[in-house]
C-alpha cells in the first residue's frame, strides 16, 4: 500500500519581474519549504479485484487548521473512520477532517481509475488552495510498464491512451494582494479577487521553460518545457487548480483528448476521444490529452520546413549579439554559423507555443510575455536526450 508524506507549511515563490511571494503549500520532506505545487503523486494499480489503498500522512506546520480533498477517489477515511466535513455550532468549517496546527492525520483512499487527479484542501478553500495547497495525483493503470509500447499507457492496454513522453501541467493563479494579507495575518475580501499573475507548475513563463531543480527557484522545483521527437506521441495533463478556467493550446497541432476527471472517455469499446485546438480547462477539472507532431517527415537539413532565411544581421540576439539562432522564423532549419557562435536551437529542433489564449494571462502583471505560456520543442528522430518527459512509475514513497 502506497504511503506518502506530506507537511503543510509556508515559502516565497520568484517571479520573473524579480517579485517575492509569500504562499502555503506542501512538501513531502520535513522541514523544508512549501513548493509549488505540492509533490506529485504518482500510483500504479493493483490488478482488477484488488484495491489500490493509498495512505498519505499530512502533517500541520501553519498556525490554522488544514485538510486534504481528494476529488475523484474513493472510500476516503481519516485516521481510520469516514472522512466527512465539519461543523462548529451548525456552521460548514470545513469540507473534510483537518489536521490542527502541529497535529498530523492520516488520510487513506481507494484510487479506483487510472488518470490524472488533484488533491487540495477542503479547509477555507478560497483562501487556502488560491496560497498554494494543492498537487496532483497520477494514478497508473495495473497494467502500466514503462519499457513496453502497448502497456505504457495512461488508462490501459487496448484504451488508445499509448504515450512516449509525459508531462503534467497544473495551473493556476496569484492575486499578490491575497498573499500579502495572509502574511501580515489582514483579512481579504474575497469581491476584490483579481489574479496578476498566472502559472503553469507554479512557475511564470519565462521560467516555465527552465529547467526542473532550477537553483534560483527552491519552492519551484518544476519546469514545463515540453520536449518530444517528431512522430512520437506525448501525452499532456492538465489540472485546474486555481479558482478560474484557463482556455490552453499548443500550436503545431491540435491535441487529442483521451481523458477528462480521471475517466477514460471511451463507451464500453467505443473510443470517445476527440481532437480539440483549445482546452478550457476548468478550475478543478483535468484532461489527459495526446499530442503529436511528425511535420511531414521534417529533417532540419534534409528535409526542412521552406521558409526565408532572415539576412544574418537579424539572426543574433542577446548580449553583444553573440548568440545566435540559425534557421527559419520557427527553428526548425539549420543554417550556416560563424565560428564561435552559440546557436539555441542545436538539433534544429522545432519550438511551438503552449499557453493560454486569454492574454492577459500570458502576462506577469500586465508585462509580456509572461505567465500561463511555455514552449513545446519538437526534435528530429534520435537527437533528444532521453530522460526528458519521463515520468517515474511510481513517485517516492515512505
Ligand atoms: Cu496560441
Amino acid at each position: 500500500m502506497p504511503i506518502v508524506n506530506l507537511w503543510a507549511t509556508d515559502g516565497y515563490i520568484s517571479t520573473p519581474d524579480g517579485k517575492s511571494i509569500y504562499i502555503w503549500g506542501f512538501t513531502d520532506r520535513e522541514g523544508a519549504p512549501a513548493q509549488l505545487p505540492g509533490p506529485t503523486i504518482i500510483v500504479k494499480q493493483e490488478a482488477p479485484f484488488y484495491k489500490t489503498r493509498v495512505t498519505i500522512n499530512l502533517t500541520n506546520a501553519l498556525k490554522e487548521p488544514v485538510s486534504l480533498l481528494f476529488p475523484g477517489q474513493e472510500e476516503v477515511e481519516v485516521n481510520g473512520l469516514p472522512a466527512q466535513p465539519q461543523y462548529n455550532n451548525g456552521t460548514l468549517v470545513s469540507l473534510t477532517n483537518q489536521a490542527m496546527p502541529g497535529e498530523t492525520i492520516s488520510y487513506t483512499f481507494t484510487a479506483v481509475s487510472p488518470g490524472t487527479f488533484l488533491y487540495e484542501s477542503g479547509t477555507d478553500s478560497f483562501k487556502q488552495v488560491h496560497m498554494g495547497l494543492y498537487g496532483a495525483i497520477i494514478v497508473r493503470p495495473w497494467d502500466f510498464m514503462d519499457h513496453q509500447v502497448r502497456h505504457r499507457t495512461a488508462y490501459g492496454e487496448g484504451t488508445d491512451t499509448e504515450f512516449d513522453r509525459e508531462y503534467l501541467l497544473i495551473v493556476g493563479e496569484i492575486d499578490p494582494d491575497l498573499h500579502r494579507a495572509v502574511e501580515y495575518g489582514k483579512s481579504f475580501n474575497t469581491g476584490l479577487y483579481k489574479p496578476r499573475y498566472w502559472t503553469l507548475n507554479g512557475r511564470c513563463s519565462n521560467d516555465t521553460m527552465l529547467s526542473d531543480n532550477a537553483a534560483h527557484l527552491p519552492c519551484q522545483p518544476c519546469g514545463s518545457m515540453l520536449m518530444m521527437e517528431q512522430g512520437e506521441k506525448m501525452l499532456i495533463r492538465y489540472a485546474g487548480a486555481g479558482l478560474e478556467n484557463h482556455p490552453l493550446h499548443p500550436h503545431g497541432n491540435h491535441t487529442r483528448l483521451v481523458g477528462m476527471d480521471g475517466r477514460l472517455l471511451q463507451n464500453r469499446s467505443t473510443n470517445l476521444s476527440y481532437k480539440r485546438f483549445t482546452v478550457l480547462t476548468g478550475a478543478g477539472q483535468t484532461y489527459d490529452q495526446i499530442y503529436t507532431w511528425s511535420g511531414l517527415g521534417f529533417n532540419p537539413v534534409t528535409s526542412h520546413i521552406p521558409t526565408q532565411l532572415p539576412n544574418m544581421r537579424n539572426m543574433a540576439i542577446g548580449h553583444g549579439g553573440m548568440t545566435m539562432w540559425s534557421g527559419s522564423p520557427y527553428l526548425g532549419e539549420k543554417g550556416e554559423l560563424p565560428s564561435g557562435m552559440v546557436s539555441y536551437n542545436q538539433a534544429g529542433e522545432y519550438y511551438f507555443m503552449l499557453h493560454s489564449h486569454a492574454e492577459p494571462e500570458i502576462t506577469n502583471w500586465g508585462t509580456f510575455p509572461g505567465g500561463m505560456m511555455t514552449m513545446i520543442a519538437v526534435y528530429p528522430s534520435g537527437s533528444m536526450p532521453h530522460n526528458h518527459g519521463i515520468l517515474p512509475v511510481e513517485s517516492r514513497m515512505v
